[in-house]
């Protein structure tokens, strides 16, 4: 038994259910079932919307006579885990 692709993930499926099968040249079979728990890995927030790809740089254009306490960009987050962000 490997692992193979989609990758695990915890926060997508932690839990798998695998029935083994066996049969000998005679036909007869005997079967079990396994439960594959995935553990949760501790991961670090990740950026959503633009600047979601990595490497990405986002360039702002704001004119130098735009007045103070202005909202220029909003950045977007999100921790795997769910946690707060600050
Ligand atoms: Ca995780
Ligand atoms: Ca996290």
């Amino acid at each position: 038994m490997t692992t193979a692709s989609p990758e695990l993930d915890f926060e997508t499926v932690s839990l798998y259910k695998l029935l083994i099968l066996v049969r000998d040249d005679k036909g007869n079979t005997a079967s079990q079932t396994i439960f594959v728990l995935v553990s949760d890995v501790e991961e670090p927030p990740v950026f959503t919307g633009v600047l979601a790809q990595l490497g990405r740089v986002a360039e702002i254009y704001i004119s130098e006579d735009t007045p103070k306490n202005i909202q220029i960009f909003t950045v977007t987050a999100k921790d795997p885990e769910g946690f707060p962000l600050k």
